[in-house]
């Protein structure tokens, strides 16, 4: 019972979880970056099946970072800030295609951070919905704007397969868990900005050292 409790999600556990990732240093703790995306796989499960594919993807690229934090290097993986320092000052990244390094943290960060800038742009029109709006369209126009051009054909067919299945508003917004409409919305208001803080500061890193194209 405890177990089944532990699987269901919660807006607000992903919230303060994105809340406790950013330091007074604006330094970006990896394991609470973790922890939200494990809230989030939560979410999409509870979606169905349909999702596994997301989802499988998503636990895939959490575990080679769940093995580096755990990994005898785990102190150099505190921060994503520290993380790309110790993994460039190490040769650790492969920077031009794919190689010895294949599966190195920054690349793989590097994924799930362009998925957070379409969680931002989704959960932004989500926002700002009516009750009339489809969610599937509201998510295949932030994925267009934003994994979209980083996705093959075949990736984009999929994702666009599984957008025409989701639940629509009400039955989206029951699944968040917090509450009536309007909480959600509220809540929706203390989250967009605190996944968009994270996903600054991870673009600037990103950014400044030229690696938003690694392979
Ligand atoms: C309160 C609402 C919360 C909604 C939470 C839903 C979380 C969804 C998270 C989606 C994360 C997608 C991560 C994709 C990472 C990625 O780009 N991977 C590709 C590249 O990886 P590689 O290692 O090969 O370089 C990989 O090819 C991806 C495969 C899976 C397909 C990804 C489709 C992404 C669609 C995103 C929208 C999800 C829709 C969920 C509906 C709520």
């Amino acid at each position: 019972m405890a177990d089944c409790e532990d699987q269901k999600f919660s807006l607000m556990e992903v919230l303060d979880t994105f809340k406790l990732c950013v330091s007074e240093q604006k330094e970006v703790y990896l394991q609470n970056y973790v922890e939200g995306w494990r809230g989030l796989v939560k979410f999409l499960n509870s979606l169905g099946s349909v999702f596994g594919f997301i989802s499988k993807d998503v636990v895939n690229k959490i575990q080679i970072l769940v093995n580096y934090l755990n990994g005898e290097n785990g102190s150099q993986y505190i921060t994503i800030q520290s993380m790309v320092k110790y993994e460039l000052d190490n040769e650790l990244v492969d920077m031009t295609k794919r190689g010895r390094q294949p599966e190195s943290g920054s690349r793989t960060l590097l994924r799930l951070h362009r998925a957070l800038r379409w969680l931002e742009l989704f959960l932004e029109r989500l926002r700002t919905s009516t009750e009339d709006s489809k969610t599937s369209v509201l998510c295949s126009e932030a994925y267009n704007e934003s994994l979209a051009k980083h996705h093959p054909w075949v990736v984009r067919k999929a994702a666009g397969m599984a957008f025409c299945v989701l639940p629509g508003r009400p039955a989206f917004f029951e699944v968040m868990n917090v509450g009536p409409p309007d909480q959600v919305v509220a809540v929706l208001g203390e989250a967009v900005p605190l996944i968009s803080e994270v996903y600054t500061i991870t673009e600037e890193l990103y950014t400044q050292h030229n690696l938003l194209d690694l392979p």
